[in-house]
């Protein structure tokens, strides 16, 4: 019954410049909107809001090689960005960043390892987000986050400007990603060649999301335990659940499969970052739409932090007796 507390710090970065659609930056409004402080109140979590952050514009951001767009803006941001997450962690609370593209890990994944240098990430996406300024079609760094935080990737990635502040802090053995389903062939090449541990869709399918998860926890908290940085973006799930985002992808995780990840993370014990990317409300071709998407993000978070379908977490603990 006496379960721990979770003090839980709440950053919101509504950051777009990843990539080119408008809308995501309305993200963060559109979760808060949905009752995430209320839902972690209610779960006992201990509440520190640090608010939407509002980041420095950077005019005359010119695309990097006539292809990779906002460079500046996306390093400033991120930035700015790991000088906040780096805080609320080294203050003892896990921190919650609501975003925004998902380019904004950068900044978390870096700020949360100034303080837990020995952090792992899962990684729930459609998509590796690990194609390098030189591999990108579509230009965008949301796609690209992974490529700029691996130390044994570097000599393959260019420095852009705006990123000379960043340093590499990951390696493969300390990555997993679940969910992926749109890989492009050098990400693919990547993954293979760099021995990134992945479980695809298909895998999914065919091991099941429990075995996926016993898999992912022996690969990387099997030996020792460490902090888990989950980097959660809303497009793993199936677009039937999660419309209203950027780059949706068909075949999907299920409700019960995405809850299934994050109850599983809870009780480790050890989530200490996570970050709910790519909800945008301004795709989604109705109301409920939106709304739907920005809920789905809440239950996420919410059973991250013990929200559970059998009920129970810290807050009820005794009966009422007859008189
Ligand atoms: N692989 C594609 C690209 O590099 O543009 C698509 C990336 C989508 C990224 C989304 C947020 O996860
Ligand atoms: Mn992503
Ligand atoms: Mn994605
Ligand atoms: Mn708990």
């Amino acid at each position: 019954l006496t379960r721990s507390v979770h003090s839980v710090a709440i950053v919101g970065a509504p950051f777009s410049r990843g990539q080119k659609k408008l809308g995501v930056e309305y993200g963060p409004a559109a979760i808060r909107e949905a009752g995430l402080l209320k839902r972690l109140s209610r779960l006992g979590c201990h509440l520190k809001d640090f608010g939407d952050l509002s980041f420095t514009n950077v005019p005359q951001d010119n695309p990097y090689n006539n292809l990779v767009v906002y460079p500046r803006s996306v390093g400033l941001a991120n930035q700015e960005l790991a000088e906040v997450v780096s805080r609320a962690v080294s203050g003892g609370y896990s921190c919650v960043t609501m975003g925004g593209d998902h380019s904004l890990a950068i900044g978390t994944i870096i700020g949360h390892a100034r303080h837990r240098p020995d952090l792992c990430v899962i990684w729930v996406d459609a998509h590796a987000d690990i194609n390098t300024p030189l591999t990108t079609v579509s230009g965008n760094i949301h796609g690209q986050p992974l490529s700029f935080l691996i130390k044994e990737l570097q000599d393959k990635v260019p420095q852009l400007p705006g990123f000379s502040w960043i340093k590499p802090c990951l390696s493969p053995p300390n990555i997993v990603y679940i969910g992926l389903r749109d890989v492009e062939p050098p990400e693919h090449f990547i993954l293979k060649n760099y021995d990134i541990q992945y479980f695809s869709m298909r895998e999914i399918d065919r091991l099941g999301i429990q075995k996926v998860m016993e898999q992912t926890f022996d690969r990387l908290i099997g030996k020792r335990q460490r902090p888990i940085h989950l980097s959660f973006d809303i497009d793993a799930f199936d677009p039937k659940l999660a419309p209203a985002t950027g780059t949706p992808v068909v075949g999907g995780l299920t409700y019960r499969e995405g809850v299934y990840i994050t109850e599983e993370i809870h009780n480790t014990g050890l989530l200490s970052a996570l970050d709910l990317v790519e909800v945008n409300p301004h795709l989604a071709t109705s109301e409920e739409e939106a709304k739907a998407t920005a809920r789905l993000a809440v239950d996420v978070i919410a059973s991250s932090f013990g929200q559970t379908r059998e009920g129970g977490h810290i807050v009820y603990d005794h009966l009422p007796t007859p008189s």
